[in-house]
């Protein structure tokens, strides 16, 4: 291992993130952003309809872009010294005016869905989130936000919440979160297009809305120590469940709500 691979593995290991300037050069970016147009929208914001989300797209030329660029395969060959695999990858559009806020979470808090069977206390550190600006991004279009050396933590208590589109998501709970960022600070790395965040699976993270003008497309990415697998069907099929009935108790909680109330606008009544 020469010099310089050490001590990004050391600021990577103290700090829980690290930022790779140019892993995808302009050819690359270029091809994928005329990919993009090619996508259709699997995950759509269920009021307006634009995109968010566009399914795994392992096997695609995103992922060709993720194991070909040397600044990334330089870093994960050091970190996982008998290779690695692509768990997912996803294309999050948050869209200009209207892109939504990515709740405060920490990876960890669902490896029952991405690794079931794997131990938050042993095996967090085969896992390693890979986050690609393609459009370029900071704190006014909804950047990528995290809280560094947050990792020491371990994991957080987290709590239900239901995403903007309606999906089952687990939130830092307030308490906790504003602990970890009175101690640690919050960062938004500025990001042009082809900067990487790598980061670890227990590292707060989240970012706001994008009301700026301008579009936000990144490449939210896992890769998994190679030798290690994690399959067990009961405990995904039961995070399946729990998280499909979290999801339908909180909008029957509403319904309920609503069936009761005869009118939800009483505070703006003008007597
Ligand atoms: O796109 C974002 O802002 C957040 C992505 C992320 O952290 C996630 O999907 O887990």
């Amino acid at each position: 291992m020469v010099n310089n691979e050490l001590e990004s593995l050391e600021k990577f290991e103290q700090n829980g993130y690290l930022v790779l300037r140019g892993a995808l050069n302009q050819e690359c970016l270029k091809t994928l952003c005329t990919e993009i147009t090619t996508l259709s929208s699997t995950y759509v914001d269920p009021q307006r309809r634009t995109p968010w989300g566009y399914g795994n797209l392992r096997g695609s030329l995103f992922q060709n872009a993720l194991v070909e660029s040397i600044p990334i395969k330089t870093f994960t060959d050091t970190l996982f010294r008998d290779g690695s695999r692509v768990n997912h990858i996803v294309l999050n559009s948050k869209t200009r005016f209207f892109g939504p806020q990515v709740e405060w979470h920490q990876e960890m808090s669902n490896v029952a869905t991405f690794a079931p069977g794997a131990s938050v206390e042993y095996d967090w550190n085969k896992f390693l989130q890979v986050y690609i600006s393609l459009t370029g991004e900071d704190e006014d279009n909804g950047g990528l936000r995290i809280v560094p050396c947050s990792h020491e933590l371990g994991l957080l208590k987290h709590h239900d919440i239901i995403s903007p589109y309606l999906t089952h998501k687990r939130e830092i709970v307030p308490e906790q979160l504003v602990k970890a960022i009175e101690k640690y600070g919050l960062l938004t790395p500025s990001l042009k297009p082809g900067d990487c965040l790598l980061f670890n699976s227990l590292l707060i993270h989240g970012s706001a809305s994008n009301y700026s003008l301008k579009d936000r497309h990144s490449l939210v990415c896992q890769l998994q120590d190679s030798k290690s697998t994690f399959t067990d069907k009961k405990v995904y099929d039961n995070e399946i469940e729990t998280r499909r009935l979290a999801t339908l108790n909180k909008l029957k909680e509403r319904v309920t709500q609503l069936e009761l109330i005869n009118n939800p606008y009483q505070d703006l009544k003008n007597d």
